[in-house]
């Protein structure tokens, strides 16, 4: 093998979990928090800390990884040849500001433009999420069962309130049946969580118009090795050099939403 992913697997593990160590060490102390695109898109120092922390630890073992990371620390990746690791350093910022849960470490790395590791670190419960494709997913040490069909009448969606709410991104009529069909919604305010949430099986699918690559890498590597289908909401290939919008379901419930409710929609 070119690349020893055992290697990059078993340091990527350690790191996050001394990353979250760092992010639970920090609780007691005062956050600073800033505002980046609009006053509700927040950004603390940790987020920054954290994205430095894993920038020193990868480019100290590897100088030849590239990084793209959301708080721009890294390297500016517009291929995805050699390896690439994408990470958001806390995903659900606004939930580690207001509520010091509800948020994650996600991190995918991928090789020549292939999905191959995926973590996914639950900080506060100390829960990670992990898998090298191919060789099952796992939460800590724990094998995560393949996911199995499910109904749309049965099914429990994530999806934000903001898309059945008159917005700027799109009409928001068109995903009121999915909502009115469903047996309920949630919304957790991070991507990453509703990712491995789907991955679990704990619901059944997430859907959401627009999302940055480091908000999605590592969570579409889980949820395709569990057997789950992830596509935009067109149905559409995902992209990691540009924004996406997110359709991630468990099988047969994924072309039954996609064909029902969502083919007609300009995404
Ligand atoms: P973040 O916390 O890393 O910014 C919130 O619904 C989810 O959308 C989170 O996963 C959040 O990631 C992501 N998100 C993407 N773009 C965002 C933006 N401009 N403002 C706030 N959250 C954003
Ligand atoms: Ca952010
Ligand atoms: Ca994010
Ligand atoms: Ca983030």
């Amino acid at each position: 093998m070119e690349h020893n992913l055992k290697e990059i697997y078993t340091y990527a593990k350690s790191w996050v979990k001394e990353a979250g160590e760092n992010i639970r060490a920090s609780f007691p102390k005062t956050l600073n928090v800033t505002s980046k695109s609009n006053p509700n898109d927040l950004v603390t120092d940790i987020d920054k800390e954290t994205e430095q922390y894993f920038i020193e630890k990868i480019k100290g073992t590897y100088p030849d990884h590239r990084i793209m990371g959301e708080e721009g620390y890294g390297d500016e990746v517009k291929s995805l040849t050699g390896v690439v690791w994408i990470i958001d350093p806390i995903d659900g910022t606004m939930n580690f500001v207001h509520q010091q849960r509800n948020f994650a470490i996600s991190i995918g790395i991928y090789v020549d433009g292939e999905g191959m590791i995926g973590l996914i670190y639950d900080v506060v419960h100390d829960e990670l999420y992990h898998c090298v494709k191919g060789q099952g997913a796992y939460l800590n040490e724990v094998s995560i069962p393949k996911l199995t069909e499910a109904k749309v009448s049965e099914a429990v969606i994530a999806l934000n309130a903001v898309w059945v709410s008159p917005n700027k991104r799109i009409d928001h009529e068109l995903l009121i049946p999915l909502v009115k069909d469903v047996r309920g919604t949630r919304s957790y305010g991070s991507a990453a969580m509703e990712m491995v949430y789907v991955a679990t099986g704990r619901i059944d699918a997430y859907l959401t118009p627009r999302l940055a690559p480091w908000d999605i890498a590592a969570g579409i590597i889980i949820i395709k090795e569990l057997g789950g289908v992830t596509t935009d909401l067109r149905g559409e290939e995902l992209d990691m050099l540009q924004q996406n919008s997110l359709f991630v379901s468990k099988p047969g419930l994924h072309g039954d939403i996609l064909k029902n409710y969502l083919k007609d929609g300009k995404w």
